[in-house]
């Protein structure tokens, strides 16, 4: 069975909670701490990525954290430079709320390669910003112009034809550290139209925040910031028994 395969029978008993590593805003201690704490604390996933990931030493970093934890990692590329050995999967994603080509297809085109050689499982991801207040580093670094807050409708019709095109998974962001969440109407509206798996992150800070947006319909929760401002083993399962 694949990774995708069991996180997807996974995901139709409960939802998951993946912790976000971003290498460059940790130290390479932090990196791994947040890493087996995630792992103890019970969440599914480990997400590694950031907007400006250097890849010099990630596969050493991805090496050392392996050693210690049982759950998948995922790469969450902000771009094809970042895809190197280690990962146990990784989002194959298209930034489709946004008309930037290089972060449509120009990466993908480079990074398919990557992927293929080095045999890398990857999810179809269809990545979209959403509007949470003031400008996110995805949305200064991708160029793009994110979904307005207030028009869900518009995130809908870009998971439908997401979902038309063959992506099998969604990817809801405020952006890392936004001021808040993703709106509940984009994630309502997206489950109604779309047989998607919805990842739903950025600015998610409280566990009533991911219980939320699970209602929704979001199938899994990504928390990264909170983790490096608060490394907090009992607050880490209070998410995860809020999600179940
Ligand atoms: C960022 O969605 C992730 O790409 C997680 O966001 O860092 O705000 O938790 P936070």
């Amino acid at each position: 069975m694949s990774i995708e395969e069991k996180l997807s029978a996974k995901i139709k008993e409960r939802a998951l909670l993946a912790v976000l590593l971003d290498p460059d805003a940790s130290e390479s201690d932090a990196f791994l701490e947040t890493g087996k704490m995630a792992f103890e604390a019970g969440a599914d996933l480990i997400f590694v990525g950031g907007s400006l990931v250097g890849n010099a030493g990630l596969p050493k970093k991805i090496a050392e954290l392996k050693a210690f934890i049982k759950i998948p990692i995922v790469l969450f590329p902000g771009g094809a430079s970042q895809v190197v050995p280690g990962f146990d999967a990784m989002l194959f994603t298209s930034l489709v709320s946004g008309r930037n080509p290089q972060y449509l297809i120009e990466e993908q085109l480079r990074g398919g390669l990557i992927v293929k050689a080095l045999g890398i499982e990857a999810f179809p991801t269809a990545y979209m910003l959403i509007n949470s207040g003031p400008a996110t580093a995805v949305e200064y670094i991708s160029n793009t112009k994110p979904i307005p807050a207030d028009k869900p409708k518009l995130t809908m019709a870009h998971a439908i034809a997401s979902e038309l095109m063959g992506m099998r998974w969604v990817y809801l962001e405020a952006g890392s550290g936004a001021e808040s969440p993703v709106p509940l109407e984009h994630i309502i509206l997206t489950r109604k139209a779309t047989k998607l798996n919805i990842i739903a992150g950025g600015g998610i800070t409280t566990p009533q925040d991911a219980k939320a947006r699970v209602k929704a319909g979001a199938n899994v929760i990504v928390t990264g910031t909170i983790w490096e401002k608060n490394p907090n083993i009992n607050l880490m399962k209070e998410f995860v028994d809020a999600i179940q």
